[in-house]
């Protein structure tokens, strides 16, 4: 096992991937920007290296930082957590090539999963239902326009190194199609610097619902479920769920049968998300993520699996503690993301914690790096805690929800918590039917 591990990252997920190493004896290395000096990642690391100035392309994404200060406390390995620098495919390969371990998969998987195009191709081959689609890049207008006839109106574009939601462009009509195409070609040009976009049928209603998986050097393969991320409002993720609240035990079983049958054939290592778009009882491959993920918690909460600490056995070629596959699952789990943002503008919103009480007691967990007196930097994102409870009904799990948001107090910054109140109070919640575009119609509706 490693002795010592360097997070590059910052923020809870830096603080989540400290306990994991301090619980497996192992010593870390925190890196931070100037910005982040009092950061409680960097108070509770073993060692601590400044890599450079606030803004993230400057220390964050500083690779030759980063890399100078594994080798100056002689760090074994470097876990990337997620944002950042965990899909970059670069990274991961410089760090083996100067005899660190990275601790996430192979550079090619990272790199074959970041090219959305070869990313529906792999599907297909590892037999993952797919969208409808233009199997490839769209090169001309008339390609777009003979592909869209064969699939049927509306349909979506999207850049083939987007992903996330980033340059998509739905047409219901030929004319649309015309009048979107150039705009989506340019845009993916200057946002990806890769003008390929694709094109897929597009779904109107459908749920986000996720598998996570791992995969060890021994040849375990393994499925702890799926997460259930509809709640969601321009592309940022709003509350997470497992299990999703509209699946039959059948639907899933067959899901996560499938999911482990195509990431054996992958040959894949570490831990992965494979991303579905859900409609009128189909799955579809949309995305798979090659990365720790935001709401792992929910995962970690009904299947008893640390998945950092599994992460971290699979990259020292340990063969993980649970290997029996499907993982069993119990009860339900939700997270909230807690985001200092203004209420109004949903824009980030930096400020100074005043008091601080989060919330406790049964089911409850407060994934956060926040403590009283603690300045939310503005260079980061606005995420600032992730509240999660877990009860062994979803019913108990939502009364549980509302008891800790009504106890979480996080003063001196503006929050989301009364936004994730109102969600809790609303039919469409309660009864589990929501889907993608629930939250953003909800919030209309309240101004
Ligand atoms: C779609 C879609 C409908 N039809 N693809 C957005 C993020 C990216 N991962 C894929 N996305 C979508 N792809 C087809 N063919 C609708 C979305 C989408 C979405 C997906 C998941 C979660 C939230 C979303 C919000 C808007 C659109």
């Amino acid at each position: 096992m490693f002795k010592k591990i360097l997070i590059a990252n910052r923020g809870e997920i830096a603080l989540r991937i400290h306990r994991a190493c301090k619980e497996m004896g192992i010593s870390t290395v925190a890196v931070h920007s100037e910005a982040d000096a009092s950061a409680l990642h960097v108070k509770l690391a073993d060692e601590a290296v400044c890599i450079g100035p606030a803004p993230a392309n400057q220390s964050y994404l500083n690779i030759p930082a980063i890399l100078s200060a594994a080798e100056l406390t002689d760090s074994e390995a470097i876990h990337p957590g997620y944002g950042f620098l965990s899909e970059n495919a670069k990274f991961a390969e410089i760090i083996k090539e100067l005899g660190f371990t990275f601790i996430g998969p192979a550079p090619e998987h990272i790199r074959q999963m970041g090219d959305k195009i070869e990313a529906i191709s792999t599907a297909q081959r590892i037999g993952l239902p797919t969208i409808p689609g233009s199997c490839g890049a769209i090169n001309t207008i008339e390609e777009a326009i003979s592909s869209a006839e064969k699939i049927g109106y509306p349909i979506i574009l999207k850049a083939a190194s987007g992903g996330g939601g980033k340059g998509m462009k739905v047409a219901h009509s030929e004319g649309a199609l015309r009048a979107a195409y150039n705009i989506a070609r340019s845009e993916a040009k200057a946002a990806f610097g890769d003008e390929r976009v694709y094109l897929e049928k597009y779904l109107q209603n459908p749920r986000h619902i996720e598998v996570q998986i791992l995969a060890d050097t021994h040849g375990n393969v393994i499925t702890l479920g799926e997460r259930d991320c509809s709640l969601q409002r321009r592309h940022q993720k709003v509350l997470e769920e497992a299990p999703s609240p509209i699946l039959t035990q059948k639907q899933r079983d067959k899901l996560l049968y499938t999911c482990q049958k195509a990431i054996s054939k992958l040959g894949y290592l570490g831990a992965g998300t494979i991303e579905f778009l859900y409609e009128n009882g189909e799955f579809f491959f949309i995305e798979m993520n090659t990365r720790l993920q935001v709401e792992h918690p929910v995962t970690e909460m009904t299947t008893g699996v640390d998945l950092v600490q599994e992460q971290i056995r699979i990259a020292a070629g340990l063969p993980m503690k649970i290997t029996k596959n499907p993982v069993a699952l119990r009860g339900h789990s939700i997270e909230c993301r807690i985001n200092a943002e203004d209420p109004i503008t949903n824009l980030p919103r930096p400020g100074t914690v005043t008091d601080y009480y989060p919330a406790g007691g049964p089911g409850v967990r407060i994934d956060s790096a926040l403590y009283p007196g603690y300045s939310v930097p503005p260079y980061y994102d606005a995420n600032i805690a992730k509240l999660i409870v877990h009860a062994s009904t979803r019913e108990e799990c939502l009364k549980r929800l509302k008891r800790a948001l009504d106890e979480y107090i996080i003063g001196g910054v503006t929050t989301n918590l009364p936004l994730h109140k109102k969600v809790l109070n609303c039919d469409a919640f309660i009864n589990g039917t929501y889907d993608i575009h629930f939250l953003e119609s909800f919030m209309k509706q309240e101004d």
